[in-house]
């Protein structure tokens, strides 16, 4: 063939720890059924302050920490407060347009101000998008080159 073949990694022997991690949450949670009503996350605990969290910002709707097991020089994570059925981005209800664009643009506003010479945004969405929390949460990276396509 004229054009590179590519070869997608479909043997659990490729699949990172984080991957791994996740493929087994998104399987526990079943989000084709759950909304998550009942099922607190570890983002609650941050939330409340029950666990201590590297906080960067934090407004009425919008709560932004530093990741623990950070994939870049800068790893922060911007997440609603109320969580109300966001449980992955793929939940998302027509009345919560407002708050997404509300969470994109923190995101914005905490990436320039952080990577001034650029950053990435990231939603994982589901078992295949390596989801392991469901909490609805923006994953703002930068500090390094970024690499193209995303693994
Ligand atoms: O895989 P997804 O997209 O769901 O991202 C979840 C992210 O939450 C991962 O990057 C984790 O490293 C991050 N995470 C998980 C915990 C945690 C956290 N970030 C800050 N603080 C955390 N605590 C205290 N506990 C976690 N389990």
């Amino acid at each position: 063939p004229q054009f590179p073949i590519r070869l997608f990694a479909s043997d659990s022997s490729e699949m990172s720890d984080e991957v791994a991690k996740a493929k087994e949450a998104a399987k526990a949670f079943d989000l084709s059924s759950s909304d998550g009503a009942g099922s607190d996350t570890v983002f609650d605990k941050l939330l409340s302050g029950e666990w201590p969290s590297d906080k960067v910002y934090e407004d009425d709707k919008a709560f932004a920490f530093r990741d623990v097991s950070p994939q870049a020089p800068v790893h922060i994570l911007v997440i609603p407060k109320k969580r109300d059925g966001l449980v992955s981005l793929s939940k998302a209800r027509e009345d919560q347009k407002e708050l997404l664009g509300h969470l994109i643009y923190v995101a914005q506003e905490i990436g320039k101000k952080e990577c001034p010479k650029g950053f990435r945004l990231v939603i994982n969405d589901g078992e295949e998008g390596a989801q392991s929390v469901f909490h609805l949460h923006i994953h703002i990276l930068g500090g390094r080159q970024m690499n193209w396509p995303p693994g």
